[in-house]
């Protein structure tokens, strides 16, 4: 039994331990980046269970992304692994003040050869969450098909379809971006942009125009990520701002939707309200800026509900 199924691509993050261009970088910690996975496990780590479907290259760093997210708790048991395709790899480059420059080395990856029939219906109906993002549809055609794939069969099962848009203009135009992401976006019931991705998406320039050309366009709810702001909400009956939570420093704000992702869902699936839900949101994906990497500040339930789970370091 699961509570929320995902796919999408992981990929072995280096980040070199210096500030400055990587061409002068020696040394590097090796961790891993995805922001399916990234959610998945910010999901588990607050109690859930969560399933993650994808293609690793049968190959160490394969290993390593499967065991790390397997580790954390996530269900990796339909994982394929591809002889003829590697892990990708990706770079950050830290720069002083300034979000990290991203480097990726992922064309021809595994997980660039997902295909519809990767899919299984009889795992997938276990859930009662899809949770998708506009990377995978960027990765290739086959990945595209094996989205829409995972939509049809999530719908046709009464899943609840939730799509974070994650345009990376790294991997498609803006253009692009839009085109096959709003019509993804029609599909679903719960589509969360940031602010950046909800104007490329729909051409408007506030939160509640952004909110309201969504739900024109087929969604039952859309959260409008605002950054140190917090995030608006809106479903046809009832709108909100939730205000964030404040940070010290910021490290890197990279991987902080999907923090946000796995509070809200967590909400969600405890049965808050939509307010409930985003502000836990909210306080999740803040934590995610406090660390270099994409899921190393993703917290515990204990870390924010300490009363109820007693001095436990984990859950
Ligand atoms: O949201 C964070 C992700 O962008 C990062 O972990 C890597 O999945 C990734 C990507 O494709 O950029």
């Amino acid at each position: 039994k699961l509570d929320v199924v995902t796919l999408g691509e992981t990929m072995v993050l280096l980040v070199p331990t210096s500030v400055g261009p990587l061409r002068y970088a020696g040394q590097f910690e090796k961790t891993i980046g995805g922001a399916e996975s990234n959610m998945a496990i910010g999901l588990a780590r607050l109690g859930h269970q969560v399933g993650w479907i994808s293609r690793l290259g049968n190959d160490e760093f394969g290993l390593y992304v499967r065991n790390f997210i397997r580790g954390e708790g996530v269900d990796t048991s339909r994982v394929i692994f591809d002889d003829l395709h590697p892990t990708a790899v990706f770079f950050k480059e830290r720069q002083l003040g300034q979000e990290p420059r991203i480097y990726y080395y992922r064309k021809g990856s595994a997980a660039s050869c997902m295909t519809p029939e990767d899919l299984d219906e009889s795992y997938i109906t276990q859930a009662q969450f899809l949770y998708i993002t506009g990377i995978t549809p960027a990765l290739s055609a086959s990945c595209e098909a094996t989205v829409d794939r995972a939509i049809e069969l999530a719908r046709r099962n009464g899943l609840t379809v939730v799509f974070d848009p994650n345009i990376r203009l790294k991997l498609w135009s803006k253009e692009e971006a839009r085109r096959v992401l709003i019509d993804v976006a029609s599909r679903c019931d719960i589509v969360m942009p940031g602010f950046e991705e909800g104007e490329i998406l729909t051409g408007e320039q506030t939160p509640e125009k952004i909110a309201a050309c969504l739900l024109a366009n087929g969604a039952r709810v859309v959260v409008v990520k605002l950054g140190e702001r917090g995030a608006y909400f809106a479903t046809p009956e009832q709108s909100e701002y939730v205000e964030g939570f404040p940070v010290k420093q910021i490290v890197d704000p990279i991987g902080a939707g999907d923090a946000f992702a796995a509070g809200f869902l967590s909400g969600l699936l405890r049965g808050w309200t939509y307010r409930e839900a985003v502000r836990l949101g909210n306080r999740t994906g803040a934590y995610a800026l406090t660390v270099a990497g994409d899921v190393e500040g993703l917290p515990f339930w204990s870390q924010i509900e300490p009363q109820k789970s007693g001095n436990q370091v984990t859950r």
